[in-house]
């Protein structure tokens, strides 16, 4: 059957996962999945992942949710020898540091969208802004120390982080302080497989452009 993804092009998750299949030239199977129809709080999809959340994989008997999780499974059972997912202990713990980074970075980026989406507060907006600001400073610091995020080299950790990154950018949230981030980014767009974030993240930085727009007229109204 090959390994299934549940999942949806907008969400970041997802695209880390896809990214890293294109990456290392995994065919898999996309099952389109509406977390927000209810898609995931089915009892089908429950056994599979009782976080119901997407990405979520099927492969060969084994369910998996987790972004992170799905993304280092998928090197370290196609492509084990892939530099994308370092097997020396050093190199790995260091993209391992970055992917957990990125937890955070997920996070901050769900406080700013979630206050839009979910609240239509511009306020709460403002308030979480500080997160993504400070993962992008810690993010210029990374690539301070190197041209990509865990090293030399494009990791698994480059490609979950810019598929957040991504949609920071398409948001049109202020990164131009962040030069290196800039420079990196421009770097992980030139890749041949890159063209499998570009969609979901536009898709994505629009709905956050409109909520911003739609919050803030319905304040300008009430006041
Ligand atoms: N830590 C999880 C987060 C995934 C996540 O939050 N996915 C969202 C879509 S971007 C989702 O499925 N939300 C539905 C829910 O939480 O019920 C991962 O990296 O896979």
């Amino acid at each position: 059957m090959g390994v299934e993804i549940y999942g949806s092009e907008g969400s970041p998750a997802c695209r880390c996962v896809f990214l890293v299949a294109r990456a290392i030239g995994l065919d898999y199977t996309l099952k389109p999945t509406n977390p927000m129809a209810g898609e995931t709080r089915t009892e089908e999809f429950l056994r599979m992942n009782p976080a119901h959340t997407i990405p979520t994989m099927a492969d060969d008997g084994l369910f998996l949710g987790e972004s992170r999780a799905i993304a280092t499974y998928l090197v370290n059972k196609y492509a084990p020898e892939s530099e994308l997912y370092p097997r020396e202990p050093a190199a790995r713990a260091v993209v391992e540091q970055r992917l957990f980074y990125d937890v955070g970075l997920f996070a901050a980026l769900r406080s700013v969208l979630g206050a839009l989406l979910y609240f239509k507060s511009p306020e709460q907006f403002e308030a979480a802004l500080p997160q993504v600001d400070e993962c992008m400073e810690l993010l210029e610091t990374f690539l301070k120390r190197s041209p990509f995020v865990a090293g030399d080299h494009v990791t698994v950790a480059d490609l979950a982080i810019v598929a957040n990154v991504s949609t920071i950018e398409a948001a049109e949230l202020d990164l131009s302080r962040w030069t290196r981030v800039q420079r990196w980014l421009a770097k992980m767009k030139a890749l041949p497989y890159y063209s499998v974030n570009e969609a979901g993240a536009q898709y994505l930085g629009g709905v956050f452009k409109k909520a911003l727009f739609q919050a803030r007229k319905a304040k300008f109204s009430a006041s």
